[in-house]
């Protein structure tokens, strides 16, 4: 059966995305390979494989603000050389999950990011709480979830909103120089204004993880909303968003954050993964699965193979058709989002055991006063067959970036 009746309805992405500007390829390569060697040469003699994590670097530190800092960071790779991080940032003392959103861009494959700049300003009636980043073809798309600065409805009374919902608007950005420029971009979301007593959509709809494009040029964007609930919008052209259904949730596993890829084993399968409650699980991510590009989709499963531990857990196919997944998996709860590690699983073979991501420095300053030595929330993008760059938030105070090479696995 052909699932969306125009060939294949799901095929992988990263096989299909345009590439970014044009450039001579060859001699890029060559150039690559040749400050790569040098580098090796020079900086590290004793390095005996180019796999795994490498060129760590801190994009962004504030140890001085006053909400919960700089947090939940997303990244998109235009090249080698070009990349794009968006994070939030908090403003308001004793409030998380609201602040304004920055961002930061390299031009030299990592080495140097620029100064921050503002994506979306806070302002006297509103705060904003995720940004979520998508690449189609030269175009590069900021999801931004917008909130307001009081909030009568909360049990303290103070009638400040101290915990960034409800989600009252989605905006988008639009780049189309890598993310070194943005500019608005109209859309229509299915999200409830929380303002009417109508049902105008799906309450604080949140984004987490990556959309991605099917191969009849639709999109799919993995949501989360009231309620814990998950699934995919729809949309043709980028412009207007519809809600397929809810994934069911029969067993209450409450995914969260969801990541959407595409089965390695099924070109027209989509995979989504999710962080369980901690109440439910403390070591296990749970996925579903749909044939009909998120018509509908099995019931949320336990994956003792996916690592979650109550926070986010990245995951992608990349464009070798491997399995990667980046989460925190400790089971102590006093290293509770503090170390980072990642798994990959080739096509037609078994996970392989987790590696060390990343785990920076315990006694770092953290402002806010909580999230000391986390290491935490990793979205990655592949910029060349199975190397990423992968961005995280440490300590609540920094932004941090890195490479990831599982290209010999
Ligand atoms: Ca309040
Ligand atoms: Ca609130
Ligand atoms: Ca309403
Ligand atoms: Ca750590």
């Amino acid at each position: 059966m052909d699932l969306l009746g125009e060939g294949p309805a799901v095929a992988l992405v990263t096989g299909q995305r345009p590439s970014g500007t044009p450039r001579p390829i060859y001699l890029t390569t060559f150039l690559t390979l040749v400050t790569a060697l040098l580098a090796a040469l020079i900086i590290a003699p004793d390095s005996a494989s180019a796999a795994g994590v490498s060129d760590v670097r801190t994009v962004h530190t504030n140890q001085e603000t006053e909400g919960d800092g700089p947090r939940v960071p997303d990244i998109i790779s235009t090249s080698a050389d070009n990349a794009v991080v968006a994070w939030r940032e908090g403003t308001l003392p004793g409030r998380v999950d609201e602040g304004y959103i920055r961002y930061s861009y390299t031009t030299d494959g990592g080495a140097k990011w620029s100064h921050p700049k503002v994506l979306a300003q806070e302002t006297s009636e509103y705060l904003w709480h995720y940004v979520t980043l998508y690449q189609v073809g030269d175009e590069l798309f900021a999801y931004l979830g917008r909130t307001p600065v009081l909030d009568d409805s909360e049990t303290d009374g103070d009638g400040n909103n101290d915990n960034g919902l409800p989600i009252n608007d989605i905006v988008v950005k639009r780049s189309t120089d890598q993310g070194h420029t943005w500019q608005d971009y109209a859309v229509d979301m299915p999200l409830d204004d929380p303002a009417t007593p109508a049902d105008e959509g799906l309450g604080n709809l949140a984004f987490a993880g990556r959309p991605l494009q099917l191969a009849n040029g639709d999109h799919v964007m993995p949501y989360w909303a009231s309620g814990r609930e998950n699934g995919v919008l729809y949309s043709t052209d980028l412009k207007k968003w519809v809600a397929r259904p809810a994934i069911p949730d029969p067993n209450k596993y409450m995914g969260g954050e969801p990541q959407l890829t595409v089965s390695q084993d099924d070109p027209n399968k989509l995979i989504m993964v999710a962080r369980s409650n901690y109440a439910v699980s403390k070591v296990s991510a749970v996925t579903a699965t749909s044939d009909n590009g998120g018509q509908s989709w099995t019931d949320w499963a336990l994956d003792s193979n996916v690592p979650s531990n109550d926070s986010k857990v990245f995951f992608t196919t990349d464009s070798a058709g491997r399995y990667l997944t980046i989460a925190n998996t400790s089971l102590d709860a006093s290293a509770y989002r503090k170390v980072l590690n990642y798994k990959v699983k080739s096509p037609g073979k078994a996970w392989a055991a987790a590696k060390l991501f990343a785990d920076g420095p315990a006694d770092d300053p953290t402002p806010a006063g909580t999230g000391a030595g986390w290491d935490t929330y990793p979205m990655a993008d592949e910029y060349a067959p199975g190397k990423f760059f992968v961005v995280w938030e440490h300590d609540t105070s920094a932004i941090k970036v890195s490479r990831l090479d599982i290209s010999d696995t």
